[in-house]
């Protein structure tokens, strides 16, 4: 059951409350009552056309003879991409958001069979059928009579549309009104079609009206995934990872998940109700088969899910013959307007999932090295005094921090871009001071511009006519924190481009290149709007309804942000943009936080589903506000945050302007202590983290990773949220329960595990009992991993760029072990043309650990210049049973040691092991330590263990 919070129900429409959502949910009850029901939607004989890779044809609506074309593209990398329109609607109906979301121009595959199959199914009713894929291992099955869609992979179904006859595709149409003179909108009696509805030509909700001028012009179609008992994604909604049945309290909730970017105050956990930010991408996982759908549409869109054992066209059923018939999870989407859109990603396994959903929608960009450390953030530091004290707070604490944040207040009246000149009379000499450290300044600038003529960003971009407009021609005019507020159109390129040079540095005045940025508010948030948001019926660019483009209208806001700071210098620097509000395509422009959390050990909990879904669905960079925003967390809360924060990919704490103060050292000991371990961990972690990172921007394989992405045949890891892996070879086990010492960790399968704090092995399968006093969290390290790490920690990452490093290795049950290390400059473009290093390291047959090179990496490059002194100090290698006689390092290519021939100073035995500050002796002495073996990071190398 949800849980009743402070979130003003009343505020947010239930699906009831959105006349297009009724009428859809209301159309699929029906077609699920009748059993004599059948869709009328039919493909026209002989219309269908299949040439280079794309299947064309057109549907009539057998009821009211509507016609519409479709086209189904097959793909590379079994992809396919369905597209419906009305044939010939009465005006163009929305279809831009693929410029927006969509990371490059698609083509067409040549790998198709030339011919469609055209034959009769056992109704002697025409399908047509094509092979596509490398291996031709897909199928796709158009069935005509109904028009339905079948995707098989090696002849297993994996999706299916319209299977349950609920697609509907609201033609546009004249309202009756006009048409016969007849009475306006609300003759239910009448109503044979949407048409006559209550709410299809105007609706109201909460004293807001919609004029909606446009009608009726929504879209929907069930999409099922047979013999598949779990699905994901759909972010964002503070809910379950695995997400749940929506037809019924009993079963999970009452109402569709919804999405549709809204600023939610004080949002409740375990709800399907709109929050910032939405993605309209699900993946469906069993044994042996991944498969997502992409319903790439930017209207608010409502999703329903169930979950059945039955197949009502056998199709599974004839395939499970004799076994016992596996869960189907069939859903249901409706959006407000637009054009039908929808990619199906084939998989068969998660990893290639998210390659081909990345090949589309674009991989995380890779942030600055700088980005992925220690955030200082609060609603506000007050002014200059404030800022200065709490970067000496960090230092004097011996804490790390890398970046301290700027809220509303530090501007001139919410005048964004501007500085309050009694509280930061030098906001350049500030930044400059940070720098001298490493670190740098976020400030925010939200897109509600405050409607004064004496502010030159209003004045300027109400001049160039760039303001989203009411349907009267007029400005919109909103309320927002400086009151009275306008926002710019950032669906208009013009306005982007103007945006974005709003962030030169000399027109942003007291900005330097140490000046990073945060999007707030960018729903967008408009506090007199209905549901807080923009009206629907409000005009962007090439006159488009904001009810078309409401959910990515942040994203532009946040892409024209990055592209300015992007081109803010003569060398392009990679921006620092976080955003609150997010669609399909964020993670190509920066990172993204959960917004406005509680300090409750539930809100805790609830970060890693929330984080994990976001992270399937393209965005890695993600993280949530680290002791919670509302309230004040207690310590033992506030440590555990801690603890779990080092480990999300976006790390920053961050508080509400009426919460107690709570830098990591205003506790005393031992909680300083305690956080200072948790932050200096991550520093330390760094290396490995930026690698990460680097993989998942190539791969799209997610930072966090669910457990059942990396555990896919492992049917037990399916429902999995309280524990994840960063990468491939750190599984991570929040504590998230006051007074809790020790927890159950699930290990997949018998790999063996070290403790990541003691290097004690942790064996066996299932759930397994591991230690978590408030010291120390449960984290281990997978057998078989090599790790790198940066083990002197200094006041922020950048003064550790040229530290050497350690590797962590440890071994697996057959002596091995894998793992890489890349790194760049960490803040510029370079690493496209190949300057950076990339090293394969492997530990084999308990005795050789090798550096190599991955085949494209340079090694004469400006960056392998700047770090050719930088080396390995240690190599920590767990899991082996004897001690070694002798070690011996040396570069491949010289062929000698590195050291002398007695070899290398090393350790044998129990150690206080990590030497970041956090002191676990391990109860295990199989540890070896070995001393600066004092080879390079950039070149090729060996060290060799002699037993
Ligand atoms: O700018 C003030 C806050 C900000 O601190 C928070 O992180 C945002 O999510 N902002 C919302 C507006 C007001 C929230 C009550």
């Amino acid at each position: 059951m949800p849980q009743v919070g402070t979130v003003k129900q009343q505020d947010f429409k239930t699906c009831d409350q959105s006349s297009f959502c009724r009428r859809n949910r209301a159309y699929a009850d029906r077609a699920s009552a009748d059993p004599n029901f059948v869709s009328p939607y039919m493909v026209k004989e002989d219309s269908v056309l299949l040439k280079d890779g794309l299947l064309s044809g057109e549907l009539i609506n057998s009821q009211n003879q509507h016609l519409f074309v479709f086209e189904l593209h097959l793909l590379e990398n079994s992809i396919s991409r369905l597209r419906i329109n009305e044939k010939s609607p009465l005006k163009p109906r929305y279809d831009e958001v693929k410029n927006f979301a969509l990371a490059r121009e698609l083509p067409n595959t040549l790998n198709y069979t030339e011919r469609p199959i055209n034959t009769k199914d056992h109704d002697s009713l025409t399908k047509t059928s094509i092979y596509f894929g490398n291996k031709k291992q897909n199928m796709v099955v158009v069935h005509h009579s109904p028009f339905r869609i079948e995707f098989l992979v090696n002849d297993l179904p994996i999706v299916a549309f319209n299977d349950r006859g609920f697609f509907n595709f609201e033609h546009l149409r004249i309202k009756k009104q006009a048409k016969d003179n007849g009475d306006q909108t609300s003759d239910e009696s009448s109503s044979e079609d949407a048409e006559d509805e209550y709410g299809s030509w105007e609706e109201n909700f909460n004293g807001k009206r919609d004029s909606k001028p446009n009608g009726p012009e929504s879209i929907a179609l069930d999409i099922s995934f047979p013999g598949f008992g779990h699905v994901y994604g759909i972010p964002e909604h503070a809910s379950s990872f695995s997400l749940k049945e929506t037809r019924g309290a009993e079963v999970g909730y009452s109402d569709p998940y919804r999405l549709y970017n809204l600023d939610v105050f004080e949002y409740e956990l375990d709800n399907p109700m709109a929050l910032y930010g939405s993605i309209p991408f699900m993946m469906a996982h069993r044994k042996s088969a991944s498969a997502a759908i992409l319903w790439l549409n930017s209207a608010e869109t409502w999703i329903d899910i169930v979950k059945s054992k039955e197949d009502k066209h056998g199709l599974s059923s004839l395939l499970y013959f004799g076994k016992k018939l596996p869960t189907s999870t069939h859903t249901h989407w409706i959006s407000e307007s637009g054009i039908m859109d929808i990619f199906v990603f084939l998989g068969p396994t998660p990893a290639d999932v998210f390659r081909q959903y990345g090949s589309v929608t674009g991989y995380t960009a890779l942030p600055q090295y700088f980005s992925i450390s220690y955030h200082q953030c609060r609603w506000n530091y007050i002014d200059q005094q404030d800022i200065d004290e709490v970067d000496l707070g960090f230092d004097t604490n011996e804490i790390p921090v890398d970046v301290l944040w700027l809220d509303i207040e530090h501007t001139d009246g919410k005048k964004y871009f501007t500085w309050d000149p009694a509280k930061f009379p030098d906001p350049k000499k500030m930044q400059n001071s940070l720098s001298v450290k490493g670190r740098k300044l976020v400030t925010i600038i939200d897109p509600h511009l405050k409607r004064d003529d004496g502010y030159y960003i209003y004045k300027e971009s109400k001049e160039l006519g760039i303001l989203v407009k009411e349907l009267n021609g007029n400005d919109f005019e909103g309320w927002c924190w400086p009151g009275s507020s306008s926002w710019i159109d950032y669906t208009n390129p013009a306005a982007r481009e103007w945006w974005g040079s709003q962030f030169k540095l000399d027109k942003y005045q007291g900005a330097t290149e140490n000046l990073f940025v945060w999007n707030d508010m960018n729903e967008p948030s408009v506090f007199s709007g209905p549901e807080i948001t923009m009206p629907k019926d409000i005009i962007h660019h090439n006159a488009w309804e904001h009810r078309n483009v409401h959910n990515v209208f942040g994203l532009l806001v946040h892409s024209a942000t990055a592209q300015g700071l992007r081109n803010r210098t003569p060398i392009s620097k990679r921006p620092f943009v976080l955003s609150r509000a997010f669609y399909v395509g964020t993670q190509r422009y920066g990172a993204i936080w959960t917004g406005d959390n509680m300090a409750k050990w539930s809100h805790l909990a609830a970060s890693s589903p929330m984080l994990l879904s976001i992270g399937i669905s393209g965005i890695s960079f993600a993280g949530a506000d680290v002791g919670g925003f509302f309230g004040d967390p207690d310590i033992e809360l506030l440590v555990r945050w801690y603890q779990t924060g080092a480990f999300q990919p976006f790390f920053r704490a961050h508080s509400h302007i009426d919460t107690k103060r709570r830098e990591p050292w205003l506790f005393g000991e031992p909680h300083t202590t305690r956080i200072r371990n948790a932050i200096r961990e991550r520093y330390a972690l760094l290396p490995y983290w930026y690698t990460v990172f680097q993989e998942a921007s190539e791969t799209g394989m997610p930072v966090i990773r669910p457990m059942f992405v990396v555990f896919p045949e492992d049917e037990e890891t399916f429902e999995i949220e309280d524990q994840y892996f960063v990468g491939d070879s750190l599984l991570v086990k929040p504590i998230v329960t006051e007074g809790q010492t020790s927890t159950e960790i699930y290990l997949s399968n018998n790999e063996i595990y070290y403790d990541y704090f003691t290097f004690d092995p942790v064996r066996g399968s299932g759930r397994i009992k591991v230690d978590a006093p408030i010291e120390k969290f449960p984290v281990l390290l997978r057998g078989g991993s090599i790790i790198p790490r940066r083990q002197r920690i200094r006041q922020s990452s950048a003064l550790m760029r040229l530290d050497p490093l350690t590797l962590l290795v440890g071994i697996d049950q057959n002596g091995e072990a894998k793992g890489s290390l890349y790194m760049d400059d960490g803040e510029t473009y370079n690493y496209q043309n190949g300057d950076y290093i990339h090293r394969n390291l492997t530990y084999s047959s308990y005795s050789k650990l090798i550096s190599t090179s991955f085949p494209i990496s340079g090694d004469n490059t400006n960056f392998v210049k700047s770090i050719k002194d930088v080396r390995v100090e240690r190599v920590i290698i767990i899991g082996l049973s004897k001690k070694p006689t002798k070690i011996l390092a040396y570069h491949n290519d010289e062929n000698n040691e590195v050291n002398n021939n007695q070899g290398l100073t090393f350790t044998w035995g129990q150690k206080d092991v990590l030497g970041t500050g956090v002191t676990f002796t391990n109860t295990n002495d199989q540890v070896l330590v070995i001393k600066d073996p004092k080879v390079l990071v950039w070149r090729d190398w060996t060290i060799e263990i002699v037993f």
